[in-house]
């Protein structure tokens, strides 16, 4: 059994930021489960391109809020507590932060492994070892 708690893993390599956003990966990998499991703290007034081309997640928000605009449909969708996105077609969005800083819990499928960060489309690169 694994068992974490957040405030162990803050200022450690499970701690990864990039522009307008922060992710505390509780999941990686090498934790074996076949996903990846994060905390994601988006700021209020972030705006971020992502593009998920290797990836699939899915986000749940437990705090805060902020939206997504979905690139293939034009259609933003408002995040708050209590909404949950999938992007079961790589979909490129923006996702946007509010008024209120946004605290995410996010899984990826394949599993992130360690210390991604977007390129410049928005992508975390492919696992291939
Ligand atoms: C929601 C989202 O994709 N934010 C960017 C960071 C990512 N969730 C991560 O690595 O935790």
């Amino acid at each position: 059994m694994i068992v974490r708690d957040i405030k162990d893993l803050i200022g450690t390599e499970r701690e990864v930021q990039g522009p307008g956003w922060t992710s505390r990966r509780m999941l990686l990998k090498k934790d074996g489960m076949g996903f990846s499991f994060h905390e994601t703290i988006i700021p209020a007034g972030a705006e971020l391109h992502l593009w998920y081309k290797y990836h699939l997640e899915a986000v749940y928000c437990v705090a805060g809020n902020g939206s997504i605009e979905d690139l293939a449909t034009g259609e933003t969708h408002q995040i708050y507590d209590g909404v949950m996105y999938a992007l079961n077609e790589h979909d490129r969005h923006i996702l946007r932060g509010g008024t209120e800083d946004m605290r995410l819990i996010c899984t990826f499928n394949p599993p992130v492994t360690g210390r991604e960060v977007h390129d410049k489309d928005g992508a975390y690169l492919p696992d291939e070892s």
